[in-house]
């Protein structure tokens, strides 16, 4: 799916502003609230998540539907174009109505969908956008939402508690229209998409590449380079460009090419990196090289505009990123906006790029998830449902992201259960469509939950091609003893070698409360933090098959109440507004350090 931009083909327009909004009172539908402009609204910023924009907790902790409105018109002149209203994101289930028709619905809070509005829209300027928003997360939904808030070891907190809508999920659940809506037009006959997948074979690259285009017109395709020249140029909507000399997309030494595509009147530029990725043994190859990851999974979380996009803040952690040496993240727990995916092929930051599949496991709270009796995540009649629709976003992950030179993995899932009966037939289909998906045919891996399950029985080791690990040895797990939480490290990576594939700890972390100091360390102070990371770094260098370490987490972010987390989770190497803790500069030292290839030999 392309990212809309402006084109001498393509117009654009982009509805962020400050749209009508309200909570729905129950009504909502039955009163046609989508029909007429909404009576007493309040202001909301679009894009934002709603959650923290007014006060109180009936405001912040709503649960069900809200509106946001505004009025649209577009140029006249446009009108003989296609026009489509294209949602980045909206979480997590979307209905879109212009002047009171439903045009669309949509299920997923993270990933892009658009419709035409041709026929909906009226001349002149009174066309009114509905766009009706929910937060409900349930056993059939990506993340998956549980009955018991996994925080209070399943107590329930509140009216919503009993109501069974909760995060199974460390996560604040943010929601709302949290990134742009736009409108952009095509010609008739149009470029609907495009492929591109890399081959490098000495100083030449070879680009193979499709475009999907829809009606009449002959296809051209060019390849320029950072200064204009033309590079490459070839005929047909699918072939194979070449480029000799080529200066390849590296690790914090990015370049982009343009691909300018023409298909009779429509122009389309895609900014494309040339790198290529590959497993081979224990090591990362990226443009041939053993790659070792420096980084973080992340959270999109700021305030007040919760998981809303805000890119000063985009820019702003890259920029930190780069202060500390850190070289990639994951985009732990959802994917991220199509605009810091940009940012990252523009910066040379390796992503792997994960599903909104978080909580895809009913062990949490001792798996007592059913009226109090413990049940199977995929039990056929009361586990989680979410398979079908977990196909889906595989596929518009890919679809939106496949392009990308900065993302080098797909993550299947984060902390499935991974280890019981029926998670490896849940996931073998999975991994097998992204790979039957991925024109550059990328590694995929699930990050795996420290469950005390032996490797064997851990699907993420006969299904992934880089074993991810999220620990806490010297935190949930044997803390604050870091010596014996060493051993049991130690012990756990003693039997992963025995599979032979790499490992990446995609997390490790210790809770951390800004200005908490002891001369002898304890939990929750800088000088703890420091020393849980000291201890597992090491031991980290100390295996040649562990090719990465991604923090947990790079910053502070929000959560549901519960007794561990003191105003959300404090595990960020930086307070949530992005001021360093004592293990931010320990990881600067470090990691500047570090090589991005050839760490391990
Ligand atoms: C995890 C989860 C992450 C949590 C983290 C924690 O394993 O993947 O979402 O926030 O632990 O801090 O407990």
């Amino acid at each position: 799916m392309l990212y809309p931009i402006l084109t001498p083909s393509r117009l654009l327009s982009d509805l962020s502003g400050v749209w009508d909004f309200k909570l729905d009172d129950g009504k909502g539908f039955e009163e046609g609230w989508y029909k007429a402009p909404l009576k007493d609204p309040m202001t909301m910023p679009v894009p934002a998540s709603y959650n923290d924009i007014k006060e109180g907790v009936d405001f912040r902790d709503h649960v069900g539907w809200v509106f946001y409105q505004r009025r649209i018109s577009v140029p006249a002149f446009a009108k003989s174009q296609r026009i489509l209203l294209r949602c980045a994101a909206v979480t997590h289930h979307a209905r879109v109505y212009l002047n009171g028709q439903l045009l669309c619905g949509h299920k997923g809070g993270f990933l892009p969908f658009e419709v035409e509005i041709n026929d909906a829209l009226r001349d002149g300027e009174d066309n009114l956008l509905t766009i009706a928003v929910s937060n409900w997360i349930d056993y059939s939904t990506l993340p998956v939402g549980t009955t018991k808030n996994i925080l209070s070891g399943g107590v329930p907190q509140n009216e919503a508690d009993s109501r069974g809508n909760n995060p199974n999920f460390d996560f604040f659940n943010y929601a709302g229209i949290t990134r742009p809506v736009k409108i952009y037009t095509t010609p008739k006959d149009y470029i609907d998409d495009i492929t591109v997948v890399p081959e490098v074979s000495g100083e030449d690259a070879y680009l193979t590449y499709k475009v999907d285009a829809v009606g009449q017109g002959d296809c051209r395709v060019e390849v320029l380079d950072r200064d204009g020249n033309q590079v490459a140029e070839t005929k047909g909507v699918s072939g194979v460009l070449t480029i000799p000399h080529v200066r390849l997309w590296q690790p914090l030494n990015a370049y982009l090419y343009d691909i300018r595509v023409t298909f009779g009147s429509d122009v389309y530029t895609l900014p494309y990196g040339v790198r290529t990725v590959r497993v081979e043994g224990t090591k990362f190859l990226i443009n041939g090289k053993p790659f070792y990851f420096k980084g973080y999974g992340r959270h999109e979380d700021t305030f007040p505009n919760g998981r809303g996009m805000n890119l000063p803040m985009n820019v702003k952690d890259v920029s930190l990123m780069k202060w500390q040496g850190a070289n990639s993240f994951r985009t732990s727990h959802y994917p991220y906006s199509e605009e810091m995916m940009r940012l990252c092929d523009e910066e040379g930051f390796v992503v792997i790029d994960e599903t909104t599949a978080v909580g895809v496991n009913l062990k949490f709270g001792g798996g007592a998830n059913f009226e109090g009796q413990t049940v199977s995540t995929f039990d056929k009649e009361h586990g989680v449902q979410t398979q079908e629709h977990h196909k889906e976003v595989i596929r518009d992950l890919i679809a939106r992201d496949k392009n990308h030179a900065c993302v080098v993995m797909w993550s299947i899932a984060n902390e499935p259960d991974s280890s019981s009966e029926g998670s490896y037939d849940y996931f073998a289909p999975l991994f097998a469509l992204a790979r039957q998906l991925d024109p550059q045919n990328r590694p995929c891996t699930l990050v795996s939950v420290q469950s005390g399950a032996a490797p064997k029985d851990d699907c993420v080791s006969s299904l992934a091609d880089v074993v991810c690990l999220n620990r806490y040895y010297g935190w949930y797990f044997g803390g604050p003893d870091l010596k014996a939480s060493e051993r049991d490290l130690r012990a756990e990576l003693d039997a992963w070698r025995e599979v032979g594939k790499p490992v990446v700890f995609t997390e490790f972390g210790a809770d951390t409360v800004m200005g908490l100091h002891d001369t002898t360390s304890v939990l929750y102070t800088e000088e703890y933090q420091v020393e849980y990371y000291e201890m597992n770094t090491h031991v980290f260098d100390d295996y040649d098959f562990v090719i990465g370490e991604q923090v947990w987490n790079f910053a502070d972010f929000a959560t549901s109440q519960g007794l561990l987390r003191v105003q959300g989770n404090k595990k960020g190497l930086f307070t949530r507004d992005r001021k360093p803790k004592l293990a931010a500069h320990y990881f600067r030292r470090r990691w500047n350090g570090i090589p991005d290839f050839d760490y391990k030999k």
